[in-house]
């Protein structure tokens, strides 16, 4: 029976969840850490001093405030998926504590990893809602600071295109695990529930339709492309990093798809050897990350349809293995 999650809203049942898992880690050996998150939350309070008020530690009962909440749940939901499907204890493999401050600065319309610890926005209430409200995007944040672990993608060009697909992928995810959802059912939005009503438009991107995550008056047309004639030649977010991140994107969003059944099984796997296996330059090309996939494919599968589907989805998004 393949491990599946339901979402967790009821923190009681978190806990017991939790509480029921530990009896199943390994014991802990010196110099090993747990097998359990170690999560602490804090509110800013709207200003920019990180990491602000300490108001949730690990295994604390909720309080009020339904952000500070949602983080907690986030942060465990991203724990959960790099342990039980990838082994990973941690970001940074070894039990890292997680660290998040919410309300961070006034209407703030982002969220991201520090190199330290995930910061989220409110948003604005007027384009963007608050930042903790998709798992997806909570996941993403601190799919950066595995990557900082591990491949450590330079965040600018392709290797930073690569940087911004590897957290959206892994951001997925922990949407579809945490949903219980195969590759058919997920929607593979990236930041679904988090654009205002008023806004023409579903998520912030979309792995399975780059381009069409929105089209707005204020924020534009969605300016992802899928496939390498369209890529995006840019001096603007680092070279089009939260651009050309489309092009990858739909390349796994298409093997995992062909795999069918639960996307993080073979296709997360595959994506994270490649992250995980040391063999990636920082600076790498989407031609080299893609090869490195059609590699550690056929090390842990073989040749057979694994190899074909990966060798096939980059083919789909012209990008040579
Ligand atoms: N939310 C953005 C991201 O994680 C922040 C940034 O531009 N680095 O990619
Ligand atoms: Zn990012």
């Amino acid at each position: 029976e393949p491990a599946r999650r339901t979402l967790v809203q009821d923190e009681a049942n978190r806990t017991r969840r939790l509480t029921a898992a530990a009896g199943t880690t390994r014991p802990t050996i010196a110099g090993e850490a747990a097998e359990k998150p170690d999560r602490t939350i804090h509110d800013a309070q709207n200003g920019t001093e990180l990491p602000g008020t300490k108001v949730r530690s690990e295994g604390e009962e909720p309080g009020q405030d339904a952000t500070v909440n949602r983080a907690y749940a986030g942060l465990g939901a991203t724990f959960e998926l790099f342990l039980k499907g990838f082994k990973r204890n941690s970001i940074d493999g070894n039990g890292l504590p997680l660290i998040a401050s919410v309300h961070y600065d006034e209407k703030y319309g982002n969220a991201f990893w520090d190199g330290n610890q995930m910061v989220f926005g409110d948003g604005d209430g007027e384009i963007f809602l608050d930042f903790t409200i998709p798992v997806d995007v909570m996941a993403h944040e601190l799919t950066h600071g595995v990557t900082q672990y591990t491949a450590n993608l330079a965040y600018s060009g392709q290797s930073g295109a690569l940087n911004e697909s590897v957290s959206d992928v892994f951001g997925s995810l922990v949407k579809q695990y945490t949903l219980g959802q195969t590759a058919e059912q997920a929607d593979w939005l990236i930041g679904a529930g988090l654009l205002h009503e008023n806004v023409q438009g579903v998520a912030l991107r979309s792995m399975k339709a780059p381009g069409t995550a929105y089209d707005d008056d204020v924020l534009g047309k969605d300016p992802q492309p899928g496939h390498m004639d369209d890529y995006v030649d840019t001096e603007q977010d680092n070279g089009g990093v939260h651009i050309n991140s489309g092009i990858p994107n739909h390349a796994f969003y298409l093997l995992a798809t062909r795999l069918g059944g639960n996307a993080w099984e073979r296709a997360g796997q595959i994506w994270y050897d490649v992250l995980t296996g040391g063999e990636l330059a920082t600076d790498c090309t989407f031609a080299d990350f893609a090869k490195a996939t059609a590699e550690k494919t056929a090390e842990r599968y073989g040749q057979g349809d694994e190899h074909e589907a990966v060798l096939k989805a980059w083919s789909q998004v012209g990008v040579p293995t």
